[in-house]
């Protein structure tokens, strides 16, 4: 049994998203965060050292997983059965780490410093400018209906679902190509069942 600490509207909503894809047994903790404004205080009952969301805890042996990309990680890991996570021995294992680690200190930074309209120190910086990730991104998706290719995985759940919300912007502009790729993911059964028991899109 897995406890996702989860809060509406936030990072944490696709992690449901996974779960149902996996069809992993899991429970949802709702906690309170810190929220953009100032407003609201990390909640005790959540492991994260930082007290962000999403969270896991794996009720089996009680491991605690943080950061979005360890947390999918673990997940796809730990039930493997549908193939969204190539697992050791799979020659897709080693893109899968690259997109899933990519997604956390490359791509997150790049949007996160476009956003606050701060350039990018090239030879400093271990992230690249926003222009040459959404570049790379949208090279990687005309091989393929996913970043992987043609195999849906958990590292679209991270990318698309950001997309899904932000796609459009000056970080993220909108491409048939970026558009027809969240709708293939957010179209599927799971991320409908994930948003209804969530209780909001992930932002
Ligand atoms: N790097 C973390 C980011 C998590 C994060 O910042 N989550 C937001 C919600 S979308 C949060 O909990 N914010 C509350 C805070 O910063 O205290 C991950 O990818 O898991």
């Amino acid at each position: 049994m897995i406890t996702l600490f989860h809060k509406p509207n936030t990072r944490s909503a696709r992690f449901v998203f996974l779960l149902e894809e996996l069809g992993a047994p899991y429970r949802l903790h709702e906690v309170a965060t810190r929220s953009g404004d100032g407003s609201g205080a990390p909640d005790p009952a959540n492991p994260h050292p930082h007290g962000k969301v999403p969270a896991i805890r794996d009720e089996d042996d009680g491991s605690v997983v943080f950061e979005s990309p360890a947390i999918a990680l673990y997940l796809t890991d730990k039930f493997p059965a549908n193939g969204i996570g190539p697992q050791v021995g799979d020659r897709q294992r080693g893109a899968y780490l690259s997109w899933l680690t990519y997604y956390g200190s490359v791509m997150e930074p790049a949007w996160t410093m476009s956003f606050l309209k701060i350039e990018t120190p090239r030879g400093m910086a271990g992230w690249a400018p926003v222009a040459e990730v959404m570049d790379f991104t949208n090279r990687a998706l005309s091989a393929g209906d996913y970043i992987l290719g043609e195999r849906f995985s958990a590292v679209d759940v991270l990318i698309a679902t950001t997309f899904a919300m932000f796609m459009g912007g000056p970080m993220m502009p909108k491409t048939p190509l970026l558009e027809a790729y969240v709708k293939r993911v957010v179209e599927r059964p799971a991320y409908a069942r994930a948003m209804a028991k969530a209780g909001g899109q992930p932002k």
